[in-house]
């Protein structure tokens, strides 16, 4: 059966029980600049924007992709409609209505601009990953092929710094007033960075834009959240039944969804709290519980459990000693490096969050988030290591997931199997130059300064942890407790 494509034209004939925009689309006009249409923007910040075009037209969303046109050619004909479902049983499909619009920044750099420049831009925001901000020991990295590019040609940018500094400069220039800046990616204090990234690459253009910058302009931090595997064929069927329309690129994440932004005054533009967005003054205790352990907990599983032949994080959470490798990493690790400060209920929080895994209705792919793992254990693992390491507390499992990340690299580099990481290359060459003796496989992976930093990387504690449970786990990613006697080779003695 041939079905009609979602778009304006089609709106009418969606099948009862999908919620679609309850907005007059046609009236909206955009305020909202955001860098990376990819998933995680569709099924979380447009959601959002979404909701608040239902109050206030003035929240539409311009989408610029910086490399590929392929979500734009498969939503230009939709007029950049698209289904985002929940995940769960009886949980909703809805149709989403915020983006009116996604400019390829490589061929139209001019209508990215027009944006950045417009007074009616009121926030600009960025999902471009870890590797987006072109950074090397979290700090810019001047070296970065983009930003060479970029800083010899800055009218024509390939990087998002580029961009930003370039739309800020012709804002400030036209005489408008600056607008926020937030970063939406898993960095630790990403606001902070982006800030930092943006001032060093204007500071090398010119001085006084680097001060206006400085003073005008606001990078708020964030913590983003929501679990939102990739679109694969059950999700596009789902949404043909259901709708009676084709998709071209639906999206999908967990029930579960939050986002908490800094409470600065840039930020008091829309009615966050209507549409569910928390605005508070310290977004780091939300950050790091996120960062350290709902995504430290996700590598591990992806790292340990593609070692164990597990493909999806609800299967690997059924692997017995894999989920209690898991469960104590946060409890016994992680939590007791963190500062709550009384905001947020740390148990309650990991027993949450090992239900969201738990889920099985959200198909989650390990392999998904074993992606880039050079620029995620860096945020996610390493600095709990460095405050254990200097608390003097037990790094034994909180070794596992690094040691089973060189793994997982020397296994891609054996079998020939792809990796996906900005520092592919470099992974799998001193993964093929490995003799296959823990104690020197170890030690030519924490010789990469780009992920490992000084001085936990020369810690004898630290690479003697690594070295034993990269042991321990073998090429099979044996754990503790799988021998039916239970003996412990990953725990650490208590
Ligand atoms: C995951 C995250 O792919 C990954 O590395 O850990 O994308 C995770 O699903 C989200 O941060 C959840 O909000």
């Amino acid at each position: 059966m041939t079905r009609l494509r979602l778009s304006e034209a089609t709106l009418a004939q969606l099948r009862p029980g999908t919620i679609r925009p309850d907005y007059a689309r046609r009236a909206c006009c955009v305020g909202w600049v955001h860098f990376g249409p990819g998933a995680f923007h569709r099924a979380h910040q447009a959601y959002y924007a979404d909701r608040l075009l239902a109050r206030d037209p003035h929240w539409a969303v311009s989408a610029v992709a910086l490399h590929s046109d392929a979500v734009r050619s498969a939503l230009l004909p939709q007029d950049y409609l698209y289904c985002l479902a929940e995940l769960g049983p009886g949980a909703p499909l809805r149709v989403i209505g915020a983006l009116h619009e996604i400019l390829l920044a490589p061929t139209e750099p001019a209508a990215v601009f027009a944006r950045l420049e417009s007074p009616a831009t009121r926030l600009i925001t960025l999902t471009v990953t870890e590797k987006g901000y072109c950074l090397a020991g979290g700090a810019l990295d001047p070296a970065h092929p983009d930003i060479e590019h970029d800083l010899a040609s800055p009218e024509q940018p390939r990087s998002v710094i580029g961009f930003l500094t370039e739309g800020l400069r012709r804002r400030h220039a036209a005489g408008h007033p600056a607008c926020a800046v937030v970063s939406c990616d898993n960095l630790a204090d990403n606001g902070a960075m982006l800030r930092a990234a943006v001032l060093a690459f204007a500071a090398r253009r010119s001085a006084p834009l680097a001060h206006w910058i400085e003073q005008a302009v606001a990078f708020p931090r964030t913590m983003v959240d929501s679990i939102t595997p990739a679109t694969d064929a059950p999700l596009r069927e789902r949404v043909a039944l259901a709708t009676g329309l084709t998709d071209a690129w639906p999206v999908q994440r967990e029930t579960f969804t939050q986002w908490v932004i800094e409470d600065v005054p840039a930020m008091r533009i829309a009615d966050w709290a209507s549409v569910g967005v928390q605005l508070t003054r310290d977004v780091t205790v939300y950050e790091q519980a996120k960062l350290r352990l709902l995504n430290a907990a996700h590598s591990t599983l992806a790292y340990v459990g593609l070692l164990r032949g597990h493909t999806i994080v609800a299967e690997a959470m059924t692997d017995a000693p894999l989920a209690h490798l898991v469960e104590q990493l946060m409890r016994k690790d992680i939590a007791p490096c963190l500062s709550a400060g009384g905001r947020i209920d740390i148990d309650a929080y990991i027993e949450a969050t090992l239900a969201r895994f738990r889920n099985p209705s959200v198909h989650h792919r390990l392999e998904q988030i074993a992606w880039d793992g050079s620029q995620k254990l860096p945020v996610r693992l390493l600095p709990t290591l460095t405050e254990a390491l200097a608390a003097g507390r037990p790094l034994e499992r909180l070794a596992v997931p690094v040691a089973a990340w060189i793994r997982f690299i020397v296994e891609r580099a054996r079998s020939g199997r792809e990796l996906t990481d900005p520092l592919a290359g470099q992974l799998l060459a001193r993964a093929r130059e490995c003799p296959g003796d823990p104690t020197r496989d170890v030690a030519r992976f924490l010789e990469l300064h780009a992920v490992f930093p000084q001085p936990l990387a020369a810690a004898a504690a630290f690479r003697s942890a690594v070295v034993a449970a990269y042991r321990a786990l073998s090429a099979a990613g044996a754990l503790a407790g799988d021998d039916e006697h239970g003996v412990s080779r990953c725990d650490p003695v208590e």
